[in-house]
């Protein structure tokens, strides 16, 4: 039997929701072998992060060491990197390990506001993570912070694709999560010549801390198994909207999405337990 494998190379979410667990949690239900390189801890739950704990640029090199030279990784998702030094170590062991699926979910801020990457950052993703990468996962405010543009409609989505495009990144999703006033949900997938368009509906919930490393870990689970960009990126569509749509309603404020929710719906099972 050969097995799929992704190795996540993002921060720990002790509330569960998002973050690493999040990841490992989603590749575990697309039936991929999750493997984690931890850059930081969060003190956090549904209320908000309560602590940051980065860990050392070497201790971050060791883990993707210790899994590059041994198990080996089909595929490669980067969540929350914290720092430019993180960031430069990580980028460089995906070459010197050669992978070249690699899924970068550019994290900014939490949802309560707290920063998880600091401002110096963004520059160091731009030129040394996004060149290696097969597919970055902006949402609005993150597509405008790479840029330095405005992202108020679908236009604009397309003009910050174009210019996320020509940093190196070979495939560009821009979700549309942010765009509020849009009844529609529609995520962007742009390949460098072509536009695709993921409608999906719009769910009036709190619970959705998490739906983008959810959103991410889907996409390179489904890349670790050598499905196409497009093809993963509808899958993970389905896989995020069953999470928001079943909710499990945990915790006092915005509560995690529920990862089993897409496999239960297609072997058609129940919640009875
Ligand atoms: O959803 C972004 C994110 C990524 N990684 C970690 C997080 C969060 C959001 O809270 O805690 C560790």
């Amino acid at each position: 039997m050969s097995i799929s494998k992704a190795l996540t190379i993002a921060g720990s979410d002790s509330g569960g929701g998002a973050g690493i667990q999040a990841d490992l949690k989603t590749f575990q239900e697309l039936n991929v072998f999750g493997m984690s390189a931890i850059t930081a801890v969060t003190a956090q739950n549904t209320l908000g992060v309560h602590g940051v704990f980065p860990l050392t640029a070497d201790a971050v090199v060791q883990q993707i060491e210790a899994i590059g030279s041994d198990l080996g990784a089909d595929a490669i998702k980067t969540g929350m990197l914290f720092n430019s030094e993180i960031i430069e170590v990580v980028s460089d062991q995906i070459k010197r390990f050669n992978w070249s699926r690699v899924i970068v979910d550019p994290v900014m801020i939490a949802k309560g506001g707290a920063s998880l990457l600091q401002d110096e950052a963004v520059e160091a993703l731009k030129n040394h993570l996004l060149p290696l990468a097969l597919v970055v996962t902006p949402n609005i405010p993150e597509a405008e912070e790479l840029t330095g543009m405005k992202v108020n409609n679908l236009d604009d989505r397309q003009t910050a694709a174009k210019i996320l495009h020509s940093y190196g990144v070979k495939n560009v999703v821009i979700k549309g999560g942010h765009a509020d006033s849009e009844e529609q949900l529609v995520d962007l997938l742009f390949d460098g010549t072509e536009f695709s368009y993921f409608t999906s509906r719009r769910i009036d919930t709190k619970n959705t801390h998490g739906t983008g490393c959810t959103f991410a870990a889907a996409i390179t689970a489904e890349v670790a198994k050598g499905k196409s960009i497009f093809d993963a990126v509808e899958t993970a569509v389905d896989f995020i909207q069953e999470a928001i749509k079943e909710d499990i309603g945990l915790g006092l404020g915005h509560g995690p999405t529920n990862h089993w929710a897409y496999q239960m719906k297609r072997r058609g099972q129940q919640y009875v337990e």
